[in-house]
């Protein structure tokens, strides 16, 4: 039953979201913070971050073969980004539904980048696209110790079962 006692601690699923340059330009970031609060997701860990190319390029690996990789190293790298893990039931594909489309035209209104943007280039946000990639990014860009374990007042009032 030690197994059962790990598995009801452990906590629900994370996702990596960050505000790129232009959206924390834009002023974009509380928008961004409130979207995720109020659909219920617990906010775990958080941080400002000028990031070096060599963290993007990791950060963005799997696209380094992309004619639009160099640009978008300068891009992300062009300012502060705004660094945050939210924890939640189905946040990773929850959070990528709220995020819209990686083409901003393509996006629906009603989401963050089909509301806020309109080049691919200057879409303001990045999310996670599976568990796999978030638990990769997590680990990236914080260190165990800035992630925040806490409980939520709300959580009985968001989920039906602890
Ligand atoms: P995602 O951010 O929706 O997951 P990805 O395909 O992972 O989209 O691409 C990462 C980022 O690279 C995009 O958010 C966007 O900023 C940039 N990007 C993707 N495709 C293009 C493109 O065709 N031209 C310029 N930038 C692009
Ligand atoms: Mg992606």
């Amino acid at each position: 039953w030690e197994k059962l006692v790990r598995v009801m601690r452990m906590p629900r699923e994370r996702t990596y979201i960050m505000v790129k340059p232009d959206g924390v330009q834009r002023g974009l970031v509380g928008e961004i913070i409130k979207r995720f609060e109020q659909r219920g997701f617990k906010l775990v860990a958080m941080k400002m971050k000028a990031a070096s190319p060599e963290l993007l390029q990791q950060h963005y690996a799997d696209l380094s073969s992309k004619p639009f990789f160099p640009g978008l190293i300068a891009y992300v790298g062009s300012g502060p980004v705004v660094c945050m893990v939210w924890e939640g039931t189905d946040v990773v594909k929850t959070g990528r539904k709220m995020l819209g489309e990686t083409k901003p035209l393509e996006s629906n209104p009603g989401t963050i980048r089909g509301d806020y943007c309109i080049d691919v280039g200057r879409n303001i946000i990045h999310g996670s696209d599976s568990v796999d990639s978030a638990n990769k990014e997590i680990n990236l860009w914080f260190t165990p110790e800035e992630i925040c374990e806490w409980r939520s007042m709300e959580e009985p009032w968001v989920y039906e079962k602890a």
